[in-house]
């Protein structure tokens, strides 16, 4: 049998190999997977730790938070304080960037996240995330200010996500290709259990929140109608359904066996790019699905393109198997 590769040893590889990890990442990463076990235990007791519920409090985007988002983003700043491998931090759950304090090494990197995604999803006990995306500090800066935090998602020097499911999974790319780490609970560590993650290019299987429908501009309603109509239509072929309302779940679903995943502009509230966030979730998701060989854009253009002009931006998201993602960019382009 093969030994078991852990995160650690395999980061070690990494940087060995391919030189492309320099220490203060690896670092970095292996703090963020700690964090990660630790929010994994928490989500795990759910009741019997007393983590869930409302915390009766509203983030900047003004949704009410639960207490899970306000531990998660706890665990994350704390882990990451101390280790002289950031210069700061921010947050789905805070309004301005957490620089780290003075009494400890500033280091080379900035790390952005959104602690607990598919929140309304933690009081029914089904899968939720956190994910990440790690951008560098601009060598000229010296005092970090939200401005170094707004670089297009092409900048991102590693991201990821963790998923807390039947399994806690992480999954990471730094720019070459993506794996996957379980977490083995008696060894208390992440393990690897899937390397070369690839999104095939075509499929039957699409993801978007269909209570909006009424809301879709014209180009998500024809491809959507277009997916509905299965044999009988254009497509010549039957579509499936699934929605689970976290992203990182969905995600995970499509880098597993492909799908298309939808969170578009709408109607409701027009002045608004989308619901997701660009920095935080659809930069790090993107990279990672185009690192396993999928597309995402925001129906014009590649996300990972788009330059940010605030923290907490919105964009709209249409990521997954190319080939569907590419006519789901044709309609919008077409209109
Ligand atoms: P959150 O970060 O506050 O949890 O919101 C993001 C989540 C995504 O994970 C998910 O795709 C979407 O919101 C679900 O939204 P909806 O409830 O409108 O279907
Ligand atoms: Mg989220």
């Amino acid at each position: 049998m093969s030994p078991k590769i852990s995160l650690s040893r395999y980061l070690v590889e990494q940087q060995r190999s391919k030189g492309h990890i320099p220490s203060q990442l690896r670092l970095l990463l292996e703090v963020v997977a700690r964090a990660c076990k630790s929010i994994s235990h928490a989500v795990n007791k759910g009741s019997l730790g007393g983590v869930l519920g409302s915390a009766e409090s509203a983030n900047i985007q003004g949704e009410i938070q639960k207490k899970l988002d306000i531990i998660a983003n706890e665990v994350l700043i704390e882990a990451n304080e101390w280790g002289g491998h950031l210069a700061a931090m921010a947050s789905e759950e805070m309004e301005s960037i957490h620089l780290v304090p003075n009494r400890y090494p500033q280091g080379e990197y900035l790390l952005l996240f959104d602690p607990l995604d598919g929140s309304s999803n933690i009081d029914v006990n089904v899968s939720i995330g956190t994910i990440f995306s790690v951008l560098k500090k601009p060598d000229e800066s010296d005092a970090i200010s939200e401005k170094d935090f707004l670089q297009a998602g092409k900048h991102q020097v590693a991201a990821g996500y963790c998923v807390y499911g039947p399994q806690t999974t992480l999954v990471l790319t730094v720019g070459d290709g993506v794996a996957m780490f379980t977490l083995d609970r008696e060894q208390g560590s992440f393990v690897l259990t899937d390397e070369h993650v690839k999104v095939p290019e075509d499929t039957q299987e699409f993801a978007i929140n269909m209570s909006n429908m009424r809301h879709w501009d014209s180009p998500v309603k024809k491809y959507v109608d277009e997916c509905l109509q299965g044999k009988e239509g254009p497509r010549g072929k039957d579509f499936n359904m699934r929605w689970i309302a976290s992203m990182v779940a969905d995600v995970h679903r499509i880098l597993t066996r492909g799908g298309v995943f939808m969170y578009p502009w709408d109607k409701r509230e027009p002045n608004k790019a989308g619901k997701l966030r660009l920095m935080y979730e659809a930069n790090p998701m993107s990279w990672l699905i185009e690192q396993a060989g999928g597309a995402s854009t925001n129906g014009r253009e590649r996300i990972l393109d788009i330059q940010p002009q605030q923290l907490h931006e919105r964009v709209s998201v249409i990521l997954g198997s190319k080939n569907e993602v590419a006519r789901v960019t044709r309609y919008h382009l077409e209109k």
